[in-house]
C-alpha cells in the first residue's frame, strides 16, 4: 500500500509538472484528490489494514496528499502568472508609433459661406424661411411679375416638371409663400438650392445656391436697403469695403440694382480677381414691385419692401479663390479638404 501511494505521488507530480494550462491542473486535482479521485480511492482501502499499520500509512497518505496539493497550487499560480505576463507583454503600447488619425469631415465650402451669410442676417434680426425646390409656375414666375414672354420662362432656361410645376429658378417663391401666409412686417432670408437649365462651364452650374432676403413693412425705403447691404458687405468682406449701386432690371423689383463692391483683394486698384476693374459684382436687389405685393395680398399703397439675392457659389469662389464652379460639385476630397 505504501508502494501504491508513492507510485501515485510520482505519477501525479510528473503529470502536474508537464501540464500547460490552468484547466489541465484543475482536471488533475479532480483526478487525484477529488471525491472519486485516485488518492481517495487508495485511502478508502486503509480500513482493511492491520491496526498497527494504519497510522503509518495514514501519515504517508497525508504527506502524499499535501505534496500533490502543494504542487497543484504552485503550478496553477505559475501558469496564471505566466498568462498574465504574456497578456501584459502583448498589450504593451509602443508610444513611438504614429497615432491613428481619425478623418473628421467638415462643412462644404458652399455651406461655410451660406452659414456665414445667414449668421450676419440672423444678427440683424432676420428669420430663416424655407420652401420646396419644386414649386409652382405661379409662385416662381407669375406672382413675381415675370411677363409671359420673359426669356427665363422658356423651357430651354427652366426645368419644367409639368405645365404647372418646375424646379425653382431662384428662392423668391419662398418669399411669395411667406407674404401669402404670414403677418406683416416680414423680415426673412431664404437660403437654398436653385435650378437653371445652363450648360455647365467655369461660372455656370444647372444647380446652385442662393440666399435671398425680403423685408416688407411700413416706410421701408431704398435708404434702408442701401444701409442693410452696406452693413452686410462690410461684415463679410471687411470694414473698408465700399459699395456701388448700378441700375438694373428685374421683373420683381422697381427700381432694381446690381451691387458692386470694391475688390477685397486689391482694394479697388485693379487686379486679376476683379479683372482689372477694381469692382466686383456680388448681388442683385431692388424695391419689391407693387404688382408683386398685390399678387401676395399686400396693399402697395400702405406697405413697401425691399429684396435682394446673392449667389453662394459666386461668393465662395471669391472667398476661396476657386476658379471653376464645377469643382464644388465633384466631391473630390483633395479639393474639399482645402477649405
Ligand atoms: C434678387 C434680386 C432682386 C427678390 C425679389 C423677391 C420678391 F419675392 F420679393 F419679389 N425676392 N427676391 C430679388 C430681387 C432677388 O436676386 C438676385
Amino acid at each position: 500500500m505504501q508502494e501504491k501511494l508513492l507510485q501515485l505521488k510520482e505519477e501525479a507530480l510528473s503529470q502536474i509538472e508537464s501540464s500547460t494550462t490552468v484547466e489541465e491542473v484543475d482536471a488533475l486535482r479532480v483526478k487525484y484528490l477529488g471525491k472519486k479521485g485516485q488518492l481517495t480511492k487508495i485511502l478508502k482501502e486503509m480500513g482493511r489494514l492491520p491496526a498497527e499499520e494504519k497510522p503509518i500509512i495514514g501519515k504517508i497518505g497525508n504527506e502524499v496528499r499535501d505534496s500533490i496539493e502543494g504542487n497543484l497550487n504552485e503550478k496553477k499560480t505559475n501558469l496564471k502568472n505566466a498568462a498574465r505576463a504574456k497578456k501584459i507583454a502583448e498589450e504593451t503600447i509602443d508610444v513611438t508609433l504614429p497615432a491613428k488619425t481619425k478623418y473628421i469631415g467638415k462643412k462644404h465650402p458652399i455651406n461655410q459661406v451660406a452659414d456665414e451669410v445667414a449668421e450676419i442676417f440672423l444678427g440683424m434680426g432676420y428669420s430663416i424661411a424655407e420652401g420646396p425646390e419644386i414649386d409652382t409656375v405661379y409662385n416662381n414666375f407669375d406672382a413675381l411679375n415675370a411677363p409671359q414672354d420673359h426669356p427665363s420662362r422658356d423651357y430651354t432656361d427652366t426645368f419644367y416638371i409639368s405645365d404647372e410645376l418646375l424646379l425653382r429658378t431662384q428662392t423668391s417663391p419662398v418669399q411669395v409663400r411667406t407674404m401669402l401666409s404670414q403677418d406683416l412686417p416680414i423680415k426673412i432670408i431664404s437660403p437654398g438650392r436653385c435650378f437653371r437649365r445652363d450648360t455647365p462651364d467655369a461660372t455656370h452650374s444647372p444647380m446652385f445656391h442662393q440666399i435671398e432676403a425680403l423685408v416688407v413693412g411700413k416706410n421701408i425705403s431704398m435708404a434702408n436697403l442701401k444701409w442693410t447691404l452696406e452693413s452686410f458687405v462690410k461684415k463679410l468682406f471687411g470694414e473698408d469695403t465700399k459699395i456701388k449701386f448700378r441700375p438694373h432690371n428685374f421683373p420683381f423689383t422697381e427700381p432694381s440694382a446690381e451691387v458692386d463692391i470694391t475688390c477685397f483683394k486689391c482694394g479697388g486698384k485693379g487686379c486679376p480677381t476683379c479683372k482689372g476693374e477694381g469692382w466686383i459684382e456680388i448681388l442683385g436687389c431692388g424695391m419689391v414691385h407693387p404688382n408683386v405685393l398685390r399678387n401676395c395680398g399686400i396693399d402697395p399703397e400702405i406697405y413697401s419692401g425691399f429684396a435682394y439675392g446673392v449667389g453662394i457659389e459666386r461668393l465662395a469662389m471669391f472667398k476661396y479663390e476657386i476658379d471653376d464652379i464645377r469643382l464644388m460639385f465633384e466631391n473630390n476630397k483633395k479639393f474639399l479638404e482645402q477649405f
